[in-house]
């Protein structure tokens, strides 16, 4: 059973991921993870922070001369803001718990929720753990599903489609092609125009101390038939990749495949008609389905899609309670992102990537990549041949 753990404060001294459940003799190198975590770091948009960190994954277990062993894998990033904020978040009773407390929530944030919730009278206890500062740790444990599906034929790209008012067209280019493009722009979208609209959209955002939300969409290519299935509400792959994508911070909503736009649409326009021909089995010539179909990959492409609100830390800030004088105030001001949605598109990647590997090793089952790549490669000609 693949499972995964994260755990550390956005100003403690490291994030730590602990993965269950991964294959003996999956190839590691920690530069593929941190390709990945410096992928999330960057976007045009991104605050303060981003110019202090430069994430790299330290490997501490499971991993011996670049293979899994099967055993955990423990991937630890470490903050390098912790030198500035040592004396607030010690966990000793030496810790300074007067300086930079927070009494003012965030609307939108997870500051008085988090508070009544866990009673605490400082919402630094809440905010520390429920920033997007943790969203690193998911893209080490995501990189390694990564690295899994990849062996395996699998590739995923994210990319954005909105950024505020501007919205990207639809794109057709296949997936190495989609990669190149987005991996062009300073925020992670395919379409030249677009990328140059939405920069500008940010940078007046930035200017007048307000932020931007946004979607982006994630692609799959090369997914065999049948991952998830119908039988149980729990093993929809639908269901848990939808679960998966709004679980990130700011996320609001998600779409699979034509998404809302299906609701007005007619069945008869909708469904994607079925073909075949010996080349390549069973195919559809459109995908309103997103490739998923009852629950399951039905072989075409995955696209998913999700809404990120704008970051609710404004330098203009918005309304609030002091919670300790119960005084109307202004919010408190963390540093943040102007945009987030570049980073956000490499977390979706990374998230998506995860159930993905749970789906493949609950349908394949397998305690090394050997005996997982002779299985794929089994069914896959089998599903051609049916
Ligand atoms: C982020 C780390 C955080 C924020 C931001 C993104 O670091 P710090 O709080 O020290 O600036 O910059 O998180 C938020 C905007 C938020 O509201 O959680 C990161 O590493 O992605």
């Amino acid at each position: 059973m693949l499972r995964y753990l994260t755990a550390g404060e956005s100003h403690g001294p490291t994030l730590t991921t602990i993965l269950d459940g991964i294959p003996a003799g999956l190839n590691i190198q920690a530069n593929c993870i941190d390709l990945h975590l410096g992928r999330r770091q960057g976007g045009y948009g991104r605050g303060g922070r981003m110019g202090i960190e430069y994430d790299y994954v330290i490997i501490n277990s499971g991993v011996r001369g670049g293979l899994t062993t099967g055993a955990p894998v423990t991937l630890v990033i470490t903050n390098k803001d912790w030198d500035n904020w040592s004396q607030v978040m010690a966990p000793g009773p030496e810790a300074d718990l007067e300086s930079n407390n927070v009494t003012r929530p965030r609307p939108g944030h997870a500051d008085l929720t988090g508070a009544i919730k866990y009673g605490h009278r400082d919402i630094r206890n809440v905010l520390e753990r429920s920033s997007a500062r943790e969203t690193a740790a998911r893209v080490a444990a995501g990189s390694v599903a990564r690295l899994l599906l990849e062996e395996l034929g699998i590739k995923l790209v994210g990319h954005v489609v909105q950024i505020g008012s501007v919205r990207a067209p639809e794109t057709e280019l296949d997936a190495e092609q989609l990669e190149l493009a987005m991996l062009r722009s300073p925020v992670y979208c395919a379409d030249a125009e677009a990328t140059e609209a939405m920069r500008k959209e940010i940078s007046q955002a930035r200017a007048t101390g307000d932020s931007l939300g946004g979607i982006f969409e994630i692609n799959v290519f090369g997914l065999p038939v049948g991952l998830g299935s119908y039988t149980q509400r729990d093993r929809t792959l639908d269901g848990r990749l939808a679960g998966a994508l709004m679980s990130i911070q700011a996320i609001k909503g998600v779409e699979i495949g034509a998404g809302f736009a299906a609701a007005a649409a007619k069945g008869s326009e909708l469904h994607d008609e079925i073909f075949y021909n010996f080349e390549e089995g069973f195919y559809r010539q459109t995908n309103n389905a997103g490739g998923i179909e009852g629950g399951m990959s039905n072989g075409a492409p995955l696209v998913l899609r999700a809404a990120m609100k704008p970051i609710p830390t404004l330098y203009r800030p918005l309304y609030t309670v002091d919670i300790k004088t119960k005084m109307p105030a202004g919010a408190t001001v963390e540093r943040s992102d102007t945009c987030a949605v570049s980073a956000a598109s490499v977390v979706g990647e990374a998230v998506v990537a995860w159930e993905l590997a749970v789906a493949l090793l609950e349908k394949f089952g397998g305690d090394t990549m050997r005996e997982i790549k002779e299985r794929v490669a089994a069914y896959r000609e089998y599903q051609k041949n049916i």
